[in-house]
C-alpha cells in the first residue's frame, strides 16, 4: 500500500531497493532550515539527538552533546532513525479494507473513516456491552498519549478492557519492584554506576539493546569495577566481563537463591540494613537453605566454582550496581526471577546510596512513562491501583465522574485475544502495537484478529496486524508531535515537534479525540495541545507513587529532564530513590521504601522449571530476543536500508556441537519446529551460545517470525509471556523455503 511515488524519486531518495530508506539523500551540503533538540524514537534510553529539518522534512541529524545521558553518542538505529519519515509507505490517508483493491485497502476520507469507527464502537457496545470493545496501546507513545488512552477507555468507552504492549516487556520487573520496594522505577540514575566496584548484569544484551549503557559499564570498569554477566549467550558485553555465568534459560531464580545461600553461609550480609530497613528475611533464609552450590549448579548449568566466585565478589563488594532485562523477566516465573535478584541486593544493603544501585533496563522508548499513567488494565494515573477505592475516588473526581462509573480491572493483552477468540470481545482499537508479530504463538493471534466484528488500527505504517483491520487511521511519527517520555533512569524528558504530519495524517491524540467527538461523548477529551494533557496528568498523578505534579515542560527544558517523583514546583526531582529523607508519600518519613513502615520486603523467590521443558520429542531450548540493528516487530527498522543491510533476515544461532549433530554448516537452512509451529531459517554457527540452546531474533513477520514457535504461557502475577524458553526440535532443511531472500515490508 505504498503511495506509489514515481520511480526516480524513490531511487534517488531511498536507494536501489524500492521501499527501503538508504540514507543516500543525506547530503551534508544541504543547509537545514532548523535544528530541533529532541530524542531518539526507539529504545528506552531515549538518547538526545538534534534533528535537521528542511521544508517540513527531517533530512539528517547532529549529535546533541549537552544532553547528559548520552552526550552526543548514538547507536546504529539512532543514527538512521531520521530516514523513516519520508518513506513511501508512510500512511498519508485513512484506509478501508476492500478485498477488490490491489493491496486489499482503498484510501478514504479521514472524517468518513472516523465516522465508520464511531458507528462500529456504538453498535458493538450497544449490542454486546461496553467491555466487548477493547483497546490495545503502546509504550512508544508519549506519556500524554498513554494518559489519554487510559482516559478514553474509562471515560469515553467505559470499557475495562485496555492493556498495552508493555505487558510483553516491563511487567515482571514492575510487579517484582512493587512487591519488594512499593515503587516501580530504576532505583538510581546511571551516573551512580560509574564508581561502583561491581556491576552485575543478568539477562541483558546491553551492547546491542541498551548500547549507551555499555559506555557507563565500561567507564565503571575503567575505574576498576568488576563485571559479572549472566546469559546463555556470550553477548558483546559478556566478552568484556570478568566473570561469565552461562545460565541455562529459565533458571535465574535458582542462581540468585544459590548466591544468597552462600552470602548467608559466609555472613556476607549487611545486618544493620536488613534489621532496620527490611522485613521477611528469615523466611528467605529458610527458603534458600537447600540451594547449595551443588544443587544450584545442577539446575542452572553454571559451574560450581563460578557460582562461588560470583557470590564471593558480590558478597564482599563495598559498592555495586545490579541490572537485569528481559532475559530474566520474559518467563512464566519472571516475577520470581526479579524477586531473587532483589533479594541479593537487599541482603547486601547496597541500595539508595551513591555507587549502590539496582535497576531493570527499560525497553521501549517510553517503557517507563508508558507504565505509570493508566494504560495498563489494572492501573490509573500516578501508578494508582484501579481496584483501590481511594485511588478510584481521586481520579474519578478529576475526570468529573462518579467512582462507581469508572470501569474496574480489565484483562491483559494476551487475554484480550483469548476473549476475542471466544467471541466475548467483538471490537478492537489498536494503536502503537503489532501483536501479530510480537505476541507468542502468533498463528493464534492471526486467527483471533479475523474473528473480530470490527478492528481499527492507528499507525504511521501499515504494520502486519493492521493488515487485518477494517479501518486504518494515519497516526503521527515521533517527530510530528510533542510530549514527554520517561527514560530508562526515571528522567522525564521532552520530545519536540520537528515537522507537521503529512497528508491526512493526524497527531494520535487528535485522532482519539475525533473518535470521542464523533461518538458524541467528547467529555474530558477536548484538549487542544499535549501541554494541556500534561497539565491534567500532573494533577491526576499528584499524591500517587508516580507523582509528576511538580514537573513542567519548562522545568524539563531547563534541567535537561526531571526525575520523578517530583511532588512540588520547587522540588528538583529524585535521581536516586530510597535515600533517607527523600520525599515518600507512602512511608511519610518512616523509612526509605514505599510502604507505610518504610521498609523493603524480602520475598521468597520460588524456582519452578519453565512451562515447556525439553524432552525427547523436543530436545532443544529455544530462546528469543534482539539484534542491534532491528527494533521490536521491525515495522520501522525493516524499512531503513542501512539497518536491513546489517541484518537482513533472522538466523538461528547455534553452537558448533549442535550444528554438527544436525549435519549443518554456517548458512545452511534449518527447520525449527515447536508444538505450535515451524520456521526454516539459515544457521548462524557461533561458539558463544550454550550447546543446548538456540536463539532466534524476533523482528520479522510471517513465516520468518520466531513467535510462530514460542509458547503463550504467562507469569501468573505479571502476565508476561514466556518468550525466553520453549522446546523445539531441529532438522537440516533439504531446500530453501519459498520465502528465502524475500525482503519485508513488501511481505504481508
Ligand atoms: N537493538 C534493539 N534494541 C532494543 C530493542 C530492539 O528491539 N532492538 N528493544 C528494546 C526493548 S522494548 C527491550 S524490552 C529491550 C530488551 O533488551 P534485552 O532484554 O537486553 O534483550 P533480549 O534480546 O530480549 O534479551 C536479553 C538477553 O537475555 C538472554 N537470555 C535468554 N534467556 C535467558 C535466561 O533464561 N536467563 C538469562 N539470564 N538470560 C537469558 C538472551 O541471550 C539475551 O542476550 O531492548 C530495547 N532495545
Ligand atoms: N519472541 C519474542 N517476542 C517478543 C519479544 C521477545 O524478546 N521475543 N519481546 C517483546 C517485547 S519486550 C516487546 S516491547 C514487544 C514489542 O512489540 P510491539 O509493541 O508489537 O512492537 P512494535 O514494533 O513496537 O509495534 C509498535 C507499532 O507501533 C507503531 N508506532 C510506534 N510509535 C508510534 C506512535 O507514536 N504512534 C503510533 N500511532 N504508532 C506508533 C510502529 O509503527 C509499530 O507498527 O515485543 C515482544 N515480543
Ligand atoms: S541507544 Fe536507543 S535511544 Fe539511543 S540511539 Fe540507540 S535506539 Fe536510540
Ligand atoms: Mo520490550
Amino acid at each position: 500500500m505504498a503511495q506509489t511515488p514515481d520511480t526516480l524519486r524513490v531511487i534517488e531518495r531511498f536507494g536501489p531497493h524500492r521501499g527501503y530508506s538508504s540514507g543516500a539523500r543525506l547530503a551534508s551540503s544541504v543547509e537545514p532550515d532548523r535544528i530541533v533538540n529532541t530524542h531518539c524514537c526507539f529504545c528506552g534510553q531515549q538518547c538526545g539527538i538534534q534533528l535537521k529539518v528542511k521544508d517540513n522534512e527531517v533530512i539528517g541529524f547532529e549529535p546533541w552533546y549537552e544532553f547528559p545521558f548520552n552526550r552526543g553518542m548514538l547507536c546504529p538505529k539512532g543514527v538512521k532513525r531520521y530516514l523513516q519519515g519520508s518513506h513511501p509507505d508512510r500512511l498519508l490517508h485513512a484506509y478501508q479494507r476492500d478485498p477488490s483493491a490491489p493491496d486489499g485497502f482503498r484510501p478514504m476520507g479521514y472524517e468518513a473513516a472516523v465516522r465508520v469507527v464511531a458507528d462500529a464502537i456504538g453498535r458493538i457496545q450497544a449490542e454486546h456491552g461496553n467491555d466487548a470493545f477493547a483497546i490495545l496501546t503502546g509504550a512508544s507513545l508519549t506519556t500524554e498519549k498513554a494518559y489519554l488512552m487510559g482516559k478514553f477507555a474509562r471515560v469515553c468507552l467505559r470499557t475495562a478492557n485496555i492493556d498495552y504492549n508493555g505487558r510483553l516487556c516491563m511487567v515482571s520487573a514492575a510487579a517484582g519492584n512493587k512487591l519488594a520496594f512499593g515503587i516501580d522505577r530504576a532505583a538510581n540514575a546511571w551516573s551512580d554506576m560509574l564508581k561502583s566496584e561491581l556491576i552485575w548484569i543478568s539477562g541483558a544484551n546491553v551492547a546491542e539493546c541498551a548500547p549507551i549503557t555499555t559506555e557507563y559499564v565500561w567507564q565503571a570498569r575503567d575505574n576498576g569495577a568488576r563485571v559479572i554477566v549472566v546469559d546463555p549467550r556470550i553477548t558483546p558485553i559478556a566478552r568484556t566481563c570478568d566473570l561469565f555465568l552461562p545460565v541455562k534459560p529459565g533458571r535465574d531464580v535458582a542462581l540468585f537463591n544459590g548466591i544468597l545461600h552462600l552470602m548467608i553461609e559466609h555472613d556476607w550480609l549487611d545486618h544493620a540494613f536488613i534489621d532496620n530497613w527490611t522485613i521477611g528475611f528469615d523466611q528467605v533464609v529458610e527458603h534458600v537453605k537447600p540451594w547449595t552450590p551443588k544443587r544450584t549448579s545442577r539446575i542452572t548449568g553454571v559451574p560450581e566454582r563460578s557460582i562461588q566466585q560470583a557470590a564471593e565478589w558480590w558478597g564482599q563488594a563495598k559498592s555495586s550496581f545490579l541490572m537485569h532485562a528481559r532475559g530474566i523477566e520474559h518467563h512464566s516465573h519472571g516475577v520470581q526471577n526479579v524477586l531473587g535478584a532483589i533479594n541479593i541486593v537487599l541482603a547486601s544493603g547496597r541500595i539508595g546510596r551513591e555507587s549502590c544501585g539496582y535497576a531493570t533496563i527499560t525497553g521501549q522508548g517510553n517503557g517507563q512513562g508508558g507504565r505509570e499513567h493508566g494504560q495498563k488494565c489494572d492501573q490509573l494515573p500516578g501508578a494508582r491501583d484501579i481496584s483501590n477505592p481511594d485511588h478510584r475516588a481521586y481520579v474519578a473526581q478529576i475526570w468529573g465522574m462518579e467512582p462507581e462509573d469508572l470501569p474496574g480491572k480489565g484483562v491483559d493483552a494476551y487475554e484480550i485475544f483469548r476473549k476475542i477468540d471466544r467471541g466475548e470481545i467483538r471490537g478492537l482499537l489498536s494503536i502503537c502495537f503489532n501483536p501479530k508479530v510480537s505476541l507468542p504463538d502468533n498463528n493464534f493471534i492471526s486467527k483471533a484478529l479475523d474473528k473480530l466484528d470490527f478492528f481499527v488500527a492507528i499507525d504511521f505504517f501499515l504494520n502486519e496486524t493492521a493488515r487485518h483491520a477494517d479501518i486504518v487511521l494515519p497516526g503521527s511519527l515521533h517527530e510530528e508531535d510533542e510530549g514527554t517520555v520517561t527514560q530508562i533512569e526515571g528522567r522525564v524528558i521532552k520530545i519536540n515537534k520537528a515537522i507537521d504530519c503529512p497528508g491526512d495524517a493526524r497527531q494520535d491524540w487528535r485522532i482519539i479525540q475525533d473518535i470521542a467527538a464523533m461518538l458524541g461523548r467528547p467529555h474530558g477529551l477536548t484538549f487542544s495541545s499535549p501541554r494541556e494533557i500534561f497539565d491534567e496528568l500532573r494533577v491526576a498523578s499528584r499524591g500517587g507513587v508516580a507523582d509528576y505534579s511538580g514537573i513542567t515542560y519548562g522545568k524539563i527544558e531547563r534541567q535537561h529532564g526531571v526525575f520523578w517523583p517530583c511532588p512540588a514546583d520547587d522540588h528538583p526531582g529524585t535521581p536516586r530513590l530510597f535515600e533517607r529523607g527523600s520525599w515518600n508519600p507512602i512511608a511519610k518519613g518512616a523509612g526509605p521504601f514505599y510502604f507505610p513502615d518504610g521498609k523493603a520486603r524480602f520475598n521468597v523467590a520460588e524456582y519452578t522449571p519453565p512451562t515447556e521443558d525439553v524432552d525427547e520429542e523436543y530436545p532443544v531450548i529455544l530462546t528469543t530476543g534482539r539484534v542491534v540493528s532491528q527494533f521490536l516487530s521491525g515495522t520501522q527498522t525493516r524499512r531503513i536500508g542501512p539497518l536491513v543491510d546489517q541484518y537482513a533476515e533472522p538466523r538461528i544461532e547455534m553452537h558448533p556441537q549442535m550444528a554438527e549433530s544436525l549435519g549443518v554448516q554456517n548458512g545452511d537452512w534449518v527447520t525449527a519446529e515447536s508444538r505450535r509451529g515451524d520456521c526454516t531459517l539459515r544457521a548462524l554457527v557461533v561458539t558463544t551460545i550454550r550447546p543446548d540452546t538456540v536463539f532466534i531474533p524476533y523482528h520479522w513477520p510471517g513465516r520468518k517470525s520466531a513467535n510462530q514457535l514460542t509458547i503463550s504461557a504467562q507469569d501468573p502475577i505479571s502476565k508476561i509471556p514466556e518468550y525466553k524458553v520453549c522446546a523445539v526440535r531441529l532438522r537440516k532443511a533439504q531446500e530453501a523455503p519459498e520465502y528465502a531472500g524475500q525482503l519485508e515490508p513488501q511481505q504481508g
